[in-house]
């Protein structure tokens, strides 16, 4: 094979163009813990007036319910520490229980506190908080993001709390399947993308709408990668379909157009451009992305990115260099 990984990622690196959501979360990443919780609370709760999340389903609440259950019992000032103790990312056994979770268990979880908080069964933001020119600056700057932007700042930052545990061994008690989303848009059948035929790809849509991930997966190598937004290529068949059960149900993808240039060994570079909605928001929010494929000359994906676009201009860039 002429290609590996760290080349496939390298394909239409001409149009890629530095998003500003890294840049967001550096600025966050320099807050105090406080004005941290502080952006946090104010970035969620200024967006919730025009979008807000779909409340997740008892089932995941159920996963982070022996956290909230214990957060609950606490005293106000017991539950600003543990708050505290999330965002500062130190080695606790609740931030341990919490790095254990699955993406779309930490967004439950906050999203369950956030409701509690807004009660007054959880310690809201001290009143007479004075926010820092810090958590200002952080909030303008998310406030220029498109909603696709905004949200995945969020997601982001709350992926990162609580104590790193990829180092350690997964517990025992975690549960490996992961509940449901429920789809409630229909399912797409015969997608087409303007300027792409590849089967390899369309089909890959096509399973990945239905949830149908033992079909999208049976489309890569058998030493194949996926590359999420911000993150290191994920290799293989188990470790990818264990990624998408977790991360990747009731997405809906709506490529619109792409390029695909055929290389002399047979393979082919595809890269397309489109629309992604999560359950969390549905139709309300859209996230501009490009999908950057290397398919062997057997028709296989070997390589597949998925970047967050810097602009929606960004949609309409098929360039090569
Ligand atoms: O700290 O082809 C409070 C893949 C205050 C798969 C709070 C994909 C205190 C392959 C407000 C309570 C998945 C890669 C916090 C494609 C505090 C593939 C709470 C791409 C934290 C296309 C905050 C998929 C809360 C993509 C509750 C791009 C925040 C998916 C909640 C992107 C935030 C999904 C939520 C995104 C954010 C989802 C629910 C960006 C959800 C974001």
């Amino acid at each position: 094979m002429t290609y590996t990984i760290e080349s496939a990622q390298n394909i239409f690196s001409g149009t890629q163009i530095p998003s500003p959501i890294p840049a967001t979360i550096a600025l966050f990443d320099q807050l105090s813990v406080d004005d941290r919780l502080a952006y946090l609370w104010y970035a969620y709760t200024e967006m919730g007036r025009t979008i807000t999340p779909a409340a997740p389903g008892a089932a995941r609440l159920q996963l982070a319910e022996g956290l909230l259950t214990q957060i609950k019992q606490m005293s106000p000032e017991e539950q600003t520490k543990v708050m505290r103790d999330l965002a500062n990312r130190i080695d606790t056994p609740i931030n341990r229980s919490y790095g254990f979770f699955s993406v779309n268990t930490k967004l439950a979880f906050w999203y369950e506190l956030g409701e509690l908080m807004k009660q007054g069964i959880v310690a809201p933001i001290p009143t007479g908080y004075q926010m820092s020119p810090g958590v200002k600056v952080v909030l303008e700057a998310t406030q220029k993001l498109d909603p696709g932007q905004q949200i995945t700042v969020l997601r982001n930052t709350v992926v990162d709390m609580g104590f790193d545990t990829s180092d350690l061994a997964p517990s025992s008690s975690r549960k490996s399947a992961e509940p449901v989303f429920e789809r409630t848009e229909p399912v797409t059948t015969n997608v087409k993308i303007e300027g792409i035929n590849e089967p390899a790809v369309l089909q890959y849509v096509e399973a990945m709408n239905a949830d149908n991930f033992a079909a999208a997966i049976a489309l890569f190598t058998a030493n194949g990668a996926l590359q999420p937004p911000f993150q290191k290529p994920i290799v293989g068949h188990e470790a990818i379909a264990k990624y998408m059960r977790e991360e990747a149900q009731g997405l809906n993808m709506m490529p619109k157009q792409g390029i695909c240039e055929v290389q002399p060994d047979g393979s082919k570079q595809v890269k397309v451009t489109g629309v992604v909605q999560t359950p969390w928001f549905g139709v309300n929010v859209g996230m501009n992305i490009a999908w950057r494929f290397l398919i062997d000359p057997q028709g296989k994906i070997f390589f597949v990115a998925i970047d967050m676009l810097a602009s929606p201009q960004e949609l309409l860039n098929l360039r090569r260099m």
